[in-house]
């Protein structure tokens, strides 16, 4: 039939320049992390991950602690408890989210406490991509995501 093989050609176009609109560089968004107590010796960071071609987070850094392990929470009997992850895949595509409950970046050995209102700099290295730096931006400490933009 004419009529539905024209449609189905408009279809894959519409496609295709979705999929180019998509196309470019692994970006790193909306990083933030929890104010901590005045004593807290770690802080956590969350973020999202976006990559138009497979890659993985290898490391990361921040000058605010001694040293940034990428983490993730599973049961352990009836608790959860954090597992350092050796790295984090991410599919082309489709955004990954570092969130409270699931993978996160542990900073230890926080300099001092992060508070509310400030932000810090943090240093991604992906195997493919190569090393992105972002600001978090320090919300409440109950928070459960990031600030709204203001
Ligand atoms: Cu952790």
């Amino acid at each position: 039939m004419v009529g539905g093989k024209f449609l189905a050609v408009a279809a894959s176009l519409i496609i295709a320049s979705a999929a180019l609109a998509q196309t470019g560089q692994l970006e790193v968004s909306d990083a933030w992390a929890r104010a901590t107590p005045a004593k807290a010796e770690n802080g956590v960071a969350y973020l999202t991950i976006r990559a138009p071609t497979p890659d993985r987070l290898l490391s990361v850094s921040s000058p605010v602690a001694k040293k940034a392990e990428l983490h993730t929470m599973e049961m352990a009997g009836m608790v959860m408890k954090m597992r350092p992850l050796a790295g984090l895949d991410i599919p082309a595509g489709q955004p990954v989210t570092l969130k409270p409950g699931g993978e996160h970046i542990m900073l230890i050995g926080l300099s001092g406490p992060l508070r509310e209102g400030q932000s810090f700099p943090l240093t991604l290295t992906f195997e493919k991509a190569g090393s992105r730096e972002v600001t978090v931006a320090v919300g409440k400490p109950g928070a459960t995501g990031p600030a709204l933009q203001r």
